[in-house]
C-alpha cells in the first residue's frame, strides 16, 4: 500500500472539479489525482502539466478523496474501490453513497467545490500561490456561470483568491487559458441550429439531441434565449437540463420537477441543481421517449406559472 492519497474528480471534469483537486493536492502533498476516462482541452490547460492518472491505479491508497461529486454515477469504478473514501463537495449526496463514506464536507448551498476547499485552506494556513489562486478562481468563476449565479460567499472566497496584479476578474480568468475544444463550439453551434423549440404560457422550451457536451449545450441555449433547455446524447446515456434565473426565482427546480420523476419511471438517476441538472444512465432504446417527457414536465410546470 502507499503512504499516497487518491485525489478524484467526477468524469468530464470541469474547471471547479480540476481546482479542487489541484487545492486539495496542495494541502495534502503526497498524493496522486485521478481524473477518470479522458482529459479535455480545458482540463489540460487547468493542469498546465500536472500528471494526473486517467485510469485506476492497481496499488491500493491510504485514503480516497473524492472531489466535485457525491454520487458514484458521476465517477464510474468509484464503487469498487476498497480504501477509506471522503467526499468534499458541494452537490445534493446521493444519500446510498454517503454510507460507504469516512467522511465528508457536503455544503449543497456553495457556489462551488473550489470554495468550500479554500476554506479547508483557509483554516490550515495552506497558502496557494498564485498560479493555484488563478484555477481556483477559474474553478469559482465557471461553477458560478461567470459569477451570475454567484452569491455573497462566491465573491468573498474569489476576492480573497485574486492576486494582488491588477488585473479585473476577465483578464485573470483569461490567463488560464481556458478556450473550448472546437468540436464543443460545433456541438453547442448544432444545438441550437437542431433545437425543438417550445412555447407554453410564455416559457420557451428548447429541446436536443448531440453526441457530446450535452451540458454545455444546454447552457448555451439558454444563453441564446430558451428560458428552459433539455440536451441529451444518447451515446453518453445523459441528458442534461438548464433553466434560465428568472424561472428558479418563481420556485421552478429542474430536479424536483422534471428530472426526479422522469428518471424514477425509467430507472436512471437525476441530480445537480434547479437551474443545472442531469439525468445520468438513460437507457439508449428509450432516449427519444424520456427527452420528450422532461420537455412535457417542464411544459406542465409552465402551465401553472
Ligand atoms: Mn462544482
Amino acid at each position: 500500500m502507499t503512504e499516497k492519497a487518491l485525489i478524484v474528480t467526477h468524469k468530464i471534469p470541469d474547471a471547479d472539479a480540476l481546482a479542487s483537486a489541484l487545492a486539495v493536492k496542495k494541502i495534502i502533498g503526497k498524493a496522486d489525482i485521478l481524473v477518470p476516462e479522458s482529459l479535455n482541452k480545458m482540463a489540460r490547460s487547468m493542469l498546465d502539466g500536472e500528471k494526473v492518472l486517467t485510469e485506476w491505479p492497481e496499488e491500493e491508497y491510504k485514503l480516497i478523496v473524492c472531489v466535485d461529486f457525491s454520487s458514484p454515477e458521476m465517477c464510474p469504478g468509484i464503487l469498487e474501490r476498497k480504501e477509506k473514501k471522503i467526499v468534499i463537495d458541494h452537490h445534493p449526496p446521493d444519500r446510498e453513497f454517503l454510507k460507504e463514506l469516512d467522511g465528508y464536507l457536503i455544503d449543497p448551498g456553495a457556489g462551488s467545490t473550489t470554495e468550500l476547499v479554500w476554506r479547508i485552506m483557509k483554516e490550515l494556513g495552506v497558502e496557494p500561490g498564485e498560479k493555484l489562486r488563478r484555477v481556483m478562481m477559474a474553478g469559482i468563476y465557471y461553477d458560478t456561470v461567470s459569477l451570475r449565479v454567484a452569491r455573497k460567499e462566491s465573491l468573498l472566497a474569489l476576492a480573497e483568491l485574486m492576486p494582488e496584479d491588477n488585473k479585473n476578474i476577465a483578464e485573470e480568468i483569461s490567463m488560464m487559458g481556458v478556450e473550448p475544444d472546437e468540436s464543443e463550439k460545433i456541438a453547442r453551434l448544432k444545438a441550437c441550429q437542431r433545437a425543438r423549440i417550445e412555447r407554453e404560457n410564455g416559457v420557451i422550451i428548447a429541446s436536443a439531441a448531440v453526441s457530446a457536451f450535452e451540458g454545455q449545450t444546454a447552457a448555451a441555449l439558454t444563453q441564446v434565449g430558451a428560458d428552459v433547455s433539455f440536451v441529451g446524447s444518447k451515446k453518453n446515456k445523459r441528458i442534461s437540463a438548464r433553466a434560465r434565473p428568472w424561472i428558479t426565482a418563481k420556485g421552478f427546480d429542474l430536479v424536483e420537477h422534471v428530472l426526479e420523476p422522469v428518471a424514477e419511471k425509467h430507472g436512471c438517476t437525476a441530480g445537480g441543481h434547479k437551474g443545472a441538472a442531469a439525468m445520468q444512465g438513460v437507457p439508449p432504446e428509450k432516449f427519444k421517449e424520456v427527452l420528450l417527457e422532461c420537455v412535457e414536465n417542464a411544459k406542465k410546470w409552465a402551465k401553472r406559472l
